[in-house]
Order: structure tokens, then C-alpha cells, then sequence
């Protein structure tokens, strides 16, 4: 086992992986920014190194400070998180070639997965069901309009490099689809560096649900079920849950059947997450693999009790998988709010000091925070303030704690999405769990009242 771990990121996701390292009794290395000199990811690491100015580009994003703290400090190891460079194969590279392990898949696959169209390739062959599509980059405005012919119309314009909605495009006809393409390839160059596209069927108003996985080096893998992600706004999701309401025990096998056996055709080792789009009948179709820990991850380990974070860790150090797929159980429910630093109504950021922070535990309550009372919420950085996560022995009683939960607590200083959060609770639709991608069009932002030269 390792005996030390440097943690390469901030905020909640620092702390997350702090808890596991003292759980299985690794010492930790936390890094960080300027802008994050009194964090309690810094106070609670056994060590600590500054990378950096604030700029993301100047610290957590910088691999030659990361990896020389590691080296100073003697780690064995770096835990990426989530965001930053936990995607990053060039990272995963480094560590190698340096002796360090990395805490995630093997840099061949973070670089297989990072190219969505490859990806598609490799889960075809793998048995995985796809929405019909262009079986590689489309270059041409030609070629686009023979595979928008093929496939029907609408269809949707992707990224290779993407991932998370940006330099997507939705084509409802033949006419718009040569412009469509250019833009498209243009918002790709510019956001990923990587012009390509690649074109498949556009499913409205999906479920967007994901599987978890874990693989070990010795051609052990499970699945752990899946989170129902479909309450999204602006590609951020906003409430996670599991399990969703779209899948039957039967769905449930099978789908996870999949996605294990395409895990193992990819040779995926450490925590993954295949995602899938699923439409009215209850097909399902596969969207793409994140290659790391997500933030939603806490759902799953409410309705399993597996912590994902240990397992991460005890895979990456070479040991077996300790579970089998049999051994796995499902229990209750579990629901995920996460509490954003933004105006509940605009959604614009909200970022300053916290002056007072409670929220209340209680049964089947947990909280994955970084904040308390006066800390700052940085500009620089994401968001997302807490992740507030309840479990209960059904749906409803999971519902009942997060409404109790968040009516109890108090964040001042800033503002937050907790407000948004009860509005979604209480929605006849939410309820229902008639839930589709297209949830969180009814609660559109508008600026505050009287107040719209402020508001822009
Ligand atoms: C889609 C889709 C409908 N059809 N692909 C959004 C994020 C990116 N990973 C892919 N996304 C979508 N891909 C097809 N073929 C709808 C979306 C989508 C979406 C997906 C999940 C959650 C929220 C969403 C919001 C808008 C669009």
C-alpha cells in the first residue's frame, strides 16, 4: 500500500480523498493555490505545497509544479479528483515515466475515452448499444449531409475532444447542417484545440443516466449500479440520484452486464463511469466514459456502502477487488443536492466570504464540504459550495430528508442555489420522477425585479 498520497486539487474533493487516505492510514500531501492558502484541504493534509498563483492555469493545472512537489515531498502517489487534471493522460504519462503512480485508468485509455469518436468505435466492438451515428470524424459538409440522411433528421453535431455539452450542435434540417458543422468545428478549435466532429441521431429530452465501475489489475470488475443525472442546467448537473426511476432490476442487470464487459474489453482498471442516454421506451444508448471520480459518486456509496475513493486507492496500489459483482447490494435511496455559490434566481456567481455555515446531519444525512463559517468562496474556481446527500429506505423518505435538510440550513454571506434546490423538490414533475435532460428548462433564469442594470 502506499504511504503517501499527494491530493492534485482543492475544495470538497481535496477533503474527500484526505478522509479516505486517514481511513486506510496513508499520510497526504495537499497543494494548492494563493488563493487557497487557509483551506481546510491544506489544514487537514499531513503536508502541504504551494503550486501556485490563483490562475487554475498557474497551480492546479500546472503538472511540472505538481509533480515536483510530489518528488520534495517522496509521494508514491496522486490523487487527481475530479475537473483539473484528473482527465489529463499527459499527466497520467508523467507520473509514470517518473515513478509515480496514478491514481485512475491507464493513460491509453484516459486518451482512448478522451476521443469521443474513437470511443464510440471501441464500444461497438465491444457490444455496447449506440445511437446511430457517423463512424468517425465527419470533415465535410458533403459527408454530413449523407450521414444526416442516413440517420434521419434531427441529429446532433459533437466534439471529439468534448464531453459536458460545449461545441455541440443541435440540426433539425438539411439547411442549417453546413453551417452547423462550421461552427461547430470552429467552437471545438478554440475550446479544445481538436476541430473534429462527429455526427449521431439527437434524442430529445433524454434521461441521462450513468453506471458506475470499478476494474482491478488482475481482470476483476464490477459495477455499482447507476446515478439518474437527467436535472441539469447549462451541462452541470444540479441533482443526482440513486436508483433512477427509468430502470427495472432487469434493465439494471443487463445494462450493467454491458458496461462491465465493455470495461473489460477496453482493459479499464480504477473507477469509471459510462454514460448513457436513454429515451421514452426505456431504450438506452451510450453517450461516453468519464475516466475519473465524479462528483455525484457519494450517491453510490450511500446505496452500496462501498467507498469508492478507498477502492480507487487499494486498485491503483495493486490490490484484488475485495467484492464480487454477487456481493454487491442495493439499499434505499439516495439523493444529492449540490449547493452552488450563484443567485438562485439569475444563476450568476456568488463568490465572497461565508459568514455563517450549518446544515443540519440527522439520520441518513451527509455533507461533502470544504466550507465553514468565514471562509471564502473564491472567483477563481467552481461553484460548488456543498454537496448535500441524503439516504432513505425509499425515495420518498430520501426526498423528505433533503427538504428538512436544506429548510435547516443556514448559509450567509453569499448566495446559493438552495432555494432552486427546494423549488425541484417540490415539483409535481420531480416528484413523479418524471425526469429528461429537458427538466430544468421550466426553471429558466430571469433577472431580479427592479433591479435588471444590476442583473446583466
Ligand atoms: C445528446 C443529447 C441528445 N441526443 N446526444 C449533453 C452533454 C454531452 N455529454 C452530450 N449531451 C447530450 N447529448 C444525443 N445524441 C442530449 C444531450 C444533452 C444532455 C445530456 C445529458 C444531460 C443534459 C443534457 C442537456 C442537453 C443536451
Amino acid at each position: 500500500m502506499f504511504k503517501k498520497i499527494l491530493i492534485a486539487n482543492r475544495g470538497e474533493i481535496a477533503l474527500r480523498v484526505i478522509l479516505a487516505c486517514r481511513e486506510l492510514g496513508i499520510r497526504t500531501v495537499a497543494v494548492y493555490s494563493e488563493a487557497d492558502e487557509n483551506s481546510l484541504h491544506v489544514r487537514f493534509a499531513d503536508e502541504d505545497v504551494c503550486i501556485g498563483p490563483a490562475r487554475s492555469a498557474d497551480s492546479y493545472l500546472n503538472v511540472p509544479a505538481i509533480i515536483s512537489a510530489a518528488e520534495i515531498t517522496g509521494a508514491d502517489a496522486i490523487h487527481p479528483g475530479y475537473g483539473f487534471l484528473s482527465e489529463s493522460s499527459y499527466l497520467a504519462e508523467v507520473c509514470e515515466a517518473c515513478h509515480i503512480r496514478f491514481i485512475g485508468p491507464d493513460p491509453n485509455v484516459i486518451k482512448l475515452m478522451g476521443d469521443k469518436a474513437r470511443a464510440r468505435r471501441a464500444m461497438k466492438k465491444a457490444g455496447v448499444p449506440l445511437l446511430p451515428g457517423s463512424d468517425g470524424p465527419v470533415d465535410s459538409e458533403e459527408k454530413a449531409l449523407k450521414w444526416a440522411k442516413d440517420i434521419g433528421y434531427p441529429v446532433i453535431i459533437k466534439a471529439v475532444a468534448g464531453g459536458g455539452g460545449r461545441g455541440m450542435r443541435i440540426v433539425r434540417s438539411a439547411a442549417d447542417l453546413g453551417g452547423a458543422l462550421r461552427t461547430a468545428q470552429r467552437e471545438a478549435e478554440a475550446a479544445f484545440g481538436v476541430g473534429d466532429v462527429y455526427i449521431e441521431t439527437y434524442l430529445e429530452n433524454p434521461r441521462h443516466i450513468e453506471f458506475q465501475v470499478l476494474g482491478d489489475h488482475h481482470g476483476n470488475f464490477v459495477h455499482l449500479g447507476e446515478r439518474e443525472c437527467s436535472i441539469q442546467r447549462r451541462h452541470q448537473k444540479l441533482v443526482e440520484e440513486s436508483p433512477s426511476l427509468g430502470l427495472t432490476d432487469k434493465v439494471r442487470r443487463k445494462m450493467g452486464g454491458i458496461v462491465v464487459d465493455a470495461a473489460r474489453a477496453v482493459q479499464y482498471t480504477n473507477a469509471g463511469t459510462f454514460e448513457f442516454l436513454m429515451d421514452q421506451d426505456g431504450k438506452f444508448y451510450f453517450m461516453e466514459v468519464n475516466t475519473r471520480l465524479q462528483v455525484e459518486h457519494p450517491v453510490t456509496e450511500m446505496v452500496t456502502g462501498i467507498d469508492i475513493v478507498k477502492e480507487q486507492i487499494r486498485i491503483a496500489a495493486g490490490e484484488r477487488l475485495s467484492f464480487k459483482q454477487s456481493e454487491v447490494t442495493f439499499t434505499g435511496h439516495a439523493i444529492e443536492c449540490r449547493i452552488n455559490a450563484e443567485d438562485p434566481d439569475t444563476f450568476a456567481p456568488s463568490p465572497g466570504v461565508i459568514h455563517a455555515f450549518s446544515v443540519p446531519g440527522g439520520p441518513g444525512v451527509r455533507v461533502d464540504t470544504f466550507a465553514h463559517a468565514e471562509c471564502t468562496v473564491s472567483p477563481y474556481y467552481d461553484s460548488l459550495v456543498a454537496k448535500i446527500i441524503t439516504h432513505g429506505r425509499d425515495r420518498q423518505e430520501a426526498i423528505a430528508r433533503m427538504r428538512r435538510t436544506l429548510e435547516m440550513t443556514v448559509i450567509e454571506g453569499i448566495r446559493t442555489s438552495a432555494p432552486l434546490h427546494l423549488k425541484i423538490l417540490g415539483d409535481p414533475d420531480f416528484v413523479a420522477g418524471r425526469l429528461g435532460t429537458g427538466f430544468m428548462d421550466r426553471f429558466a433564469a430571469r433577472p431580479r425585479p427592479g433591479n435588471l442594470a444590476e442583473a446583466v
